[in-house]
């Protein structure tokens, strides 16, 4: 059974042997296959066109059938690992343990960006940026850069507590749970942490940084904390609306699964909360 960790709690020997199985698919070129389906979905999903990854109710059920099929292949590599989740309303600053060279590395410097040390920095030889937006083949990180403060515990409980998963225009300006968690309203929490790393994670390839899984792992948490609170709510929207995907509806790329078979997390992992 596969057990999600906080990251802040993980031990030295766990650290080790997550980022090695994160080398080793990366070195099989499995790993950038994720990076590039990602960056098409990321191009693809539009607020007045089809959108699936993104924008949408399916942003929810899409990533976690997307980390979900990212942790079986590291799992092909050691059956021991587990996708760590970073819980950004506490682990807040640049200074986090997150960021040791123990485990993902530190920002990266001034001139370019480009991370400096851990098993991700370009020096280490083991994490070449193929699938790319731009000519710079090395990981690049400018943490508390442009958004210069990360969610609050206070910010993500007012999101939580919101009663309605999501609703039209079912899109980026909807109101609703999903989007205020996706971050296009209100206080913004999952898209203003990919710009507070800065770098890659701020593009299409977010996937290039290996702190992208464990950024999601948490908003995919949330989704699962939420569901709690409201028992009595459900994902939207149920049937017969263009463009998204509604509960029943097969989604892209898999179309062998529906949102409605990706609401309990339980058949595939648990969170360890501790
Ligand atoms: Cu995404
Ligand atoms: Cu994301």
């Amino acid at each position: 059974m596969t057990v999600r960790k906080n990251q802040a709690s993980l031990t030295a020997a766990e650290k080790r042997r997550f980022t090695d199985a994160l080398v080793q698919l990366k070195r099989s070129g499995r790993y950038d296959d994720f990076v590039t389906t990602h960056n098409a979905f990321i191009v693809g999903d539009t607020d007045n066109g089809e959108r699936t990854g993104h924008r949408s109710p399916s942003f929810l059920p899409w990533h976690r059938r997307f980390l979900i099929e990212f942790e079986q292949a590291l799992q092909s590599v050691d059956p021991a690992v587990a996708l760590p989740y970073w819980d950004w309303s506490t682990d807040r600053t640049a200074r986090a343990s997150l960021w040791a060279p123990d485990f993902l590395g530190g920002t990266g410097r001034s001139r370019d960006g480009q991370v400096m040390d851990g098993p991700f920095a370009a020096s280490a030889g083991n994490w070449p940026i193929s699938v790319r937006v731009d000519s710079r083949t090395y990981l690049r990180r400018s943490l508390a850069g442009s958004a210069r403060e990360l969610p609050t515990r206070a910010e993500v409980e007012s999101v939580l507590a919101m009663e309605t998963y999501d609703m039209a225009p079912w899109n980026s300006s909807s109101d609703g749970f999903r989007n205020h968690l996706e971050g296009w309203r209100g206080v913004n929490l999952h898209n203003r942490v990919h710009v507070w790393v800065g770098g890659q994670m701020a593009t299409g390839v977010s996937p290039n940084d290996p702190v992208f899984w464990l950024h999601h792992a948490f908003i995919d948490k949330l989704w699962a904390d939420w569901q709690r609170r409201h028992p009595g709510s459900s994902y939207l929207p149920l049937g017969g609306t263009p463009d998204v995907v509604d509960l029943d509806e097969t989604m892209k790329p898999w179309n062998d699964v529906r949102p409605a078979e990706l609401l309990d997390h339980t058949a595939h992992y648990t969170f360890d909360t501790a």
